[in-house]
This record gives structure tokens, sequence and C-alpha cells, in this order.
């Protein structure tokens, strides 16, 4: 006896294969997809190395929703959680301050042992695990810069520290036998119009240059960079913009990566990827959601989460692009957010997959713009949402409204007696 979610699924498989999409296909290039979903939504990225966990400087963080994960178990056991209820298998993306160690060690000391639990328990999971060096909450961040601090002894902290960083995603992904990617972000700017803007740009060029001078094996760690605009503190300048990192990027060979909230609010990530897809060979995507500023959101179904997947599967990218995931909101339940930000994002991938691209391209340079826009608008309609229940019903993940359930369970069982 075929249940509802069955029976929907077919009526709508029946109508994407009447306009020429092969859903089974669809189906297995989504639970292919590995997202890389981020700790600090965890715990609004505060980390452990420092007790009381204060955001000092360089990134912020709002809300005090309870529940929040203040050890590396409560963590682990609340990304489990989060996993259970996402379908398919996802990577997990670590911040070195998140390092599990009974050990008083600062930034420019962490090692792979540091990291030995996460491994343990990404082994279990069966998943691989991405890494981020933290170059900020830290009394070195001074004067609004790290790695392009005009102070040769402040650099080389955050230099060391960026070494350090790149054996623990080598360790991550010789012992999890998946590719790590580490990402470089730096806050480095100033609050208002900076004398000099080269010469911060030329020390930071010199500082990563520095860092990546040892080659490691790029099927174990993929270095990734990633520009920003402006941050609360660097509203005039921020040394790593975008064309400094795509200059860096392109120049030495490391991955780009876009993070949706970092550009002018009108601008769009999904209107770069097909540029940088001609003069890159891999690129890395921060899936997050602006709001008039970076306010890292958590990722709803809205447009350009739709175009950035579309772009990606349009342009048959989905190889070379690692989607990522960077939200954090402690106003809500925190686990909720993981679900919401990495089920929609998975949804907008299913949602591109069920186009009949091929068709919609030969409208195109059949100068049909009116049919191209009639189907487009047409194709919003038709049932996906069916597709998706049974994918998540397939992947033994809860079906449409059920995993609210089991998370308010969990807040009652075990977050709120923390
Ligand atoms: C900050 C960047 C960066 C961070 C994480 C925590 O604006 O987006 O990716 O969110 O490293
Ligand atoms: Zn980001």
């Amino acid at each position: 006896m075929k249940n509802n979610v069955e029976k929907r699924f077919e009526d709508a498989k029946m109508e994407f294969e009447a306009i020429g999409v092969n859903v089974d296909q669809a189906l297995q290039t989504l639970k292919e997809t590995e997202i890389s979903m981020h700790c600090w939504q965890g715990d609004d990225v505060k980390g452990f190395l420092s007790p009381d966990g204060e955001l000092t400087g360089g990134i912020m963080s709002t809300g005090d929703y309870p529940g929040a994960a203040h050890t590396p178990e409560q963590l682990r056991q609340d990304a489990t959680k989060a996993f259970s209820l996402i379908p398919g298998k996802q990577k997990f993306n670590l911040h070195a301050i998140y390092a599990d160690t009974d050990e008083k060690i600062d930034l420019d000391q962490i090692e792979p042992k540091h990291f030995a639990k996460w491994v343990e328990w990404a082994k279990e999971l069966e998943i691989g695990l991405d890494f981020n060096p933290t170059f900020f909450s830290h009394p070195m961040y001074k004067n609004g810069y790290t790695l392009a601090h005009p102070e040769k002894e402040v650099r080389d902290f955050w230099i060391e520290h960026g070494k350090r960083s790149r054996k623990i995603s080598e360790y991550f992904g010789k012992e999890l036998g998946k590719t790590s990617y580490n990402n470089f972000w730096v806050p480095d700017g100033s609050k208002d119009n900076p004398i000099d803007r080269l010469s911060p740009r030329r020390r930071l060029m010199e500082s990563l240059d520095e860092i990546f001078s040892e080659k490691l094996d790029e099927n174990n760690t993929v270095e990734t960079v990633e520009s920003k605009l402006f941050g609360v503190g660097a509203e005039a300048y921020t040394v790593g913009s975008h064309e400094f990192y795509m200059g860096y990027g392109v120049s030495r060979g490391k991955t780009i990566l876009l993070d949706a909230g970092h550009f002018h609010p009108t601008e769009v990530i999904s209107n770069k990827i097909s540029s940088l897809a001609l003069f890159v060979p891999h690129l890395m995507l921060h899936v997050s959601r602006p709001i008039r500023w970076d306010s890292d959101h958590v990722v709803i179904m809205d447009d350009e989460l739709q175009e950035i997947m579309k772009e990606i599967v349009r342009g048959n990218l989905l190889d070379r692009t690692t989607i990522g995931l960077d939200f954090f909101d402690g106003t809500i339940n925190r686990i909720a957010a993981w679900v919401i930000g990495t089920r929609n994002t998975q949804k907008a991938l299913l949602k591109a997959l069920l186009e009949p691209t091929d068709d919609l391209k030969k409208v195109e340079l059949d100068y049909d713009y009116t049919k191209r826009l009639v189907l487009t608008e047409e194709y919003k309609d038709l049932p996906f949402g069916a597709v998706w229940d049974y994918y998540c019903y397939k992947e033994g993940v809860p079906v449409g409204l059920d995993w609210y359930e089991e998370v308010k369970k969990y807040e009652t069982e075990v977050l709120s007696k923390r």
C-alpha cells in the first residue's frame, strides 16, 4: 500500500517528467551534494577557548535564547540532533576556537590533537570536517588589525595561527578521507577613512603568502579566502575586500569564497558565480541572508537563495562548488535555525535541479523572451514540495512540520536543563 507521501510524489514526478525533467537523477544529485553546516550557530560564535566566551571584536552576534551549547559535548549533541532532522549526509564546519581540550592553549599553539574528539565524532557520524582559523575575539586583534597589522609581532602571532590551522585541516582531511576546506576570513579594517589603503593590503598579502608557503596535499586540505565589504567598526575600509581576494585567489590558486552577506545590499553573489567560474577551478559559498547589512540571518527560501542554486545548476558547476552555510541567530532555538537553514538550502537546490534547463536555454537562443518568462513563471508552481517530502521520507528524516516536534521535545528534555 502506498502512503500519501509516495502517492503525491508519483503525481508530482509525472508532472516534472512531462516537461522533460529526470526526477530520479535530480534526487540522486541532491543526495550526493553535501552542505557544510557551520558549528557557530550552536553557540553564537563563542567557542571554548576563552573562559567567558565573550565576543571581543571582529564579529558580533545577538540574541539570548536559552539552551546554547557551552561545552564541546553539548555542541556535538546539538549538531547530531540537527543532522538527524536533515536528509542526506552533510559536513560540519569548525572554527579554531572550538578546540576540545583541557589544556590551556592560545591560538598560536593549537594542534591536531586538540581536535581529536571532533574527529572521533565525525567518524561515528561518517561525515567530513571543514575548518576556519579564528582571527577575532582575541587580545591580539589590535587596533582593528590582525594579519595586516603594522607591527610585526602582531602579524607573527596570527601567521603562526594560520599555519597551525592548516595542519588541523590537513589532519581532518587525512583522518576522514574527505577534503577539508580551510577558510581564511580576517576582520581587518578601519572605522574611518584611512590615509594608506595600500600598505595594509600589501601586509595582508605577504602574511597570507607566508602562511601558505608550505605546500600541503590538496586532497586533504584546500584553502579558501573570504572577502567582506565592511563590518561593525570597520565601516570605511576592509583590507580583505572582494577585489583583494579575487586577485589573491586567482594569482595564488586559492579558492575564492563568496559570502551572500558581504556585498552592497543590492549586489548579489548569484550574479558573480558565472564570472568567477571562467577563471577559477573551484568556488566556495557561505550561504547566508543579509538584511540591510551582513546580519547573518537564518537562510530562508527567498529569491536570492533560489538564484544561487539555479546558477550553480544551470552552469553545471555543482562539482566545482562547495556549499557552506554562515548564519547565527541567537534569538531562536539554535537547532531549529540549523535545520531551517540547511533544509532550505537543500530545497532550493532541489528546485533548481527540477528545471528543464536545456529547453529553457533553447527558448532563449530562439530569442523568444516571452516564452522564457511564461515558462519560468509557470514552473514556479510545479509541485516540488511533494518531491522534497518524498526525499525526506526516503532518507528517514521527518517529513514537513514533523521535525519541529522533535526540536521542541529536545528543547524540553535537553536544552531547558542547561
Ligand atoms: C564574517 C564572515 C565569516 C564568519 C565566520 C564565523 O563576516 O562571514 O565567515 O561568519 O568565520
Ligand atoms: Zn562568511
